[in-house]
């Protein structure tokens, strides 16, 4: 079994290849594989740690790319189940020149949208230390809902590790007031809770750092919030009081934001499992989502433990 566990909805996204040129207009895309929870994992992997990821896809071209691609990054495909009645889930997204990309999703009905509670009952966590949960699987079926719950449920009867991204995604929510109820409880539910500092104002009405952390250190189970600042880096708070913000590093050039707040999620956990500080943990956080920032893709910027400590000697920053 694994040091880590996620559970999402993976997509196989077409990427436009001209800049700037809408999807109606583009004619030319290429195939990469993401979905924010398979990101984490894929990162995971890459610095050196062993992680397994919960989905259900179909049996069509797009599930058998995604079970390839998952493999070929030796992500664990143990809990990878298959559907023959619905689809992959996939995306259409525009590159763009400035901002985030334009996107289009086709995952209503799909394959993970159909996994069940009963699938996810025997997974073995003996080995689990961390798990990381995110606010887009519940979002996108009522089933998917259910299951994340009774995961959620396990977990915390396993006595593990929590981390959990909101990730806002409101057209897959039935209501905005559902969701915000929703990621709200869910939120309480995780030991470190990672909301960026816009879905603040959405989620609990408030765009100060501090004023968001300490809604969310009212949960239930949390003891750490880390709210992300974009390029003004991450402001932490924990429930004994303490508090600081850790600065972001500049990227040379920004092709793609996309994966950036997953790539804080894998680099703190992979510092965690590596018995380093919560501090350490934000500084290669905010290192991945840099790194993430520069690459087109929704994954392709998470470093090897080499070439992170590559960026940092180039910085001159380390961890410690
Ligand atoms: O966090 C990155 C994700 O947004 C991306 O990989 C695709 O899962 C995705 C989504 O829901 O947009």
């Amino acid at each position: 079994m694994s040091e880590v566990i996620t559970i999402g909805e993976p997509l196989v996204i077409l990427c436009s290849k001209d800049p700037d040129v809408s999807l109606v207009d583009t004619e030319d895309f290429h195939k990469v594989m993401g979905g924010a929870e398979l990101n984490v994992a894929i990162g995971v992997r890459r610095l050196g740690h062993s992680v397994e990821y919960v989905t259900r896809v179909g049996e069509d071209p797009f599930g058998k790319y995604v079970q390839k691609t998952i493999a070929a990054h030796n992500v664990g495909t143990k809990y990878v189940s298959y559907d023959d009645k619905y689809f992959t889930g996939h995306q259409l997204k525009q590159l763009v020149t400035h901002g985030d990309p334009a996107t289009f999703n086709y995952r209503r009905d799909s394959a993970a949208c159909h996994l069940e509670a009963s699938q996810i009952a025997d997974i073995d966590l003996s080995d689990v230390k961390i798990a990381h949960m995110s606010g887009i699987f519940p979002a996108i079926s009522d089933t998917a809902e259910e299951t994340f719950r009774a995961f959620y449920k396990k977990l915390i009867a396993a006595k593990k590790l929590i981390t959990f991204d909101p990730n806002l995604r409101p057209p897959l929510w039935k209501s905005k007031e559902y969701m915000i109820k929703t990621i709200n409880e869910l939120a309480g539910m995780a030991d470190i809770v990672l909301p960026g500092i816009s879905e603040g104002k959405t989620l609990m009405g408030s765009e100060d750092p501090e004023e968001i952390a300490d809604f969310y250190l009212k949960g239930e189970r949390t003891t750490t919030v880390m709210v992300k600042l974009g390029d003004k880096g991450v402001f932490v708070k924990n429930v004994k009081g303490e508090k600081y913000t850790v600065p972001s590093f500049k990227p040379d050039k920004v092709l793609d934001t996309v994966g950036a707040g997953d790539g804080f999620a894998l680099g703190l956990i992979t510092a965690l499992l590596e018995g380093k500080s919560l501090k350490a943990g934000a500084i290669r956080g905010n290192a991945v989502g840099c790194l993430q920032v520069q690459t087109l893709g929704d994954n392709d910027g998470y470093p090897t433990k080499e070439q992170l400590q590559e960026f940092y000697q180039k910085q001159g920053v380390s961890e410690d």
